[in-house]
């Protein structure tokens, strides 16, 4: 028979996120990273606002919630005062790249030395499924009920690209949690980040392509095939910049 998978210690009671969402598959991963890291009595979480915020219930850990966007700069400031703390700011999409687009870039162009899990499912999940700085041209979301049209609102921000291109940081991967393979090379991106942390090597981030069946309408299954077959044609997952000498 199959051993059991341990869980985590710090995964303090279930999820309340919807079912086929992809936070409660990011959340594990996180907490299983820590715990083989040696970390999970060590670290501090600066939470989003959105269904990010779920994880508070979830985990028995320190966290700060913060305000909308700025998880970033919270993070920041507690990596600063607290610099043997591990600190992770967890965040949604419209969270990090729309509201606090200003927040999270400012934290990489700096180098600050904290880990950045995004977690991108391409719309505001938790307020209804509107459009964010991640959704596709053509899509429709209920800020966008004929679907995105990127000449007038821009096109969607690629942040684990921009970042590893234009600025001097530790750790950029994208990865998504659409089958046990997918999953087993994002917690290889998470650790890597962390480690970057750990060890001092300055900013990290892992942005997650998650389902939101809720809002897209769709099943679990629907929605992981959207993913694999649509949304990583915009955004791409792997490492876009690898640890120095890894
Ligand atoms: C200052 C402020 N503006 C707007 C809101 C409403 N609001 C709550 S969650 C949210 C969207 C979050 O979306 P995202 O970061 O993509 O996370 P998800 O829910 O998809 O995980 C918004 C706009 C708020 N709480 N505070
Ligand atoms: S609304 Fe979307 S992001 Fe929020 S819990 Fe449900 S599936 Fe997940």
């Amino acid at each position: 028979m199959a051993k059991a998978r341990k869980i985590p210690k710090i995964i303090e009671k279930p999820s309340s996120f919807c079912p086929g969402c992809g936070h409660g598959i990011a959340i594990r991963l996180i907490a299983e990273c820590l715990e083989e890291l040696g970390q999970d009595e060590n670290i501090i979480f600066g939470i989003g606002v959105g269904c990010s915020s779920l994880l508070g219930g979830v985990l028995e850990t320190d966290r700060l919630h913060c305000l909308h966007g700025r998880a970033s700069a919270v993070c920041t400031g507690m990596k600063r005062v607290s610099p043997e703390n591990i600190v992770i700011s967890y965040q949604g999409d419209g969270d990090a790249y729309s509201i606090g687009l200003s927040e999270t870039t400012n934290a990489a162009y700096r180098n600050e030395n904290i880990t950045v899990i995004t977690v991108n499912n391409t719309n505001f999940g938790m307020t209804g499924g509107q459009m964010s700085s991640t959704t596709l041209q053509g899509q429709k979301t209920t800020t966008s009920p004929n679907g995105r049209d990127c000449s007038i609102t821009g096109s969607p921000i690629k942040f684990p690209e921009l970042v590893a291109q234009q600025f001097n940081v530790a750790y950029v991967a994208r990865g998504s949690v659409t089958s046990p393979a997918k999953i087993n090379k994002l917690k290889g991106y998470i650790k890597n980040a962390l480690e970057a942390q750990i060890n001092g090597e300055g900013y990290s981030v892992v942005e997650i392509l998650s389902p939101c069946p809720t809002n897209w309408g769709m099943t679990p299954l629907q929605a992981f095939e959207k993913i694999d077959n649509e949304i990583v044609k915009e955004f791409p997952i792997g490492e876009f910049k690898k640890r120095e000498g890894k």
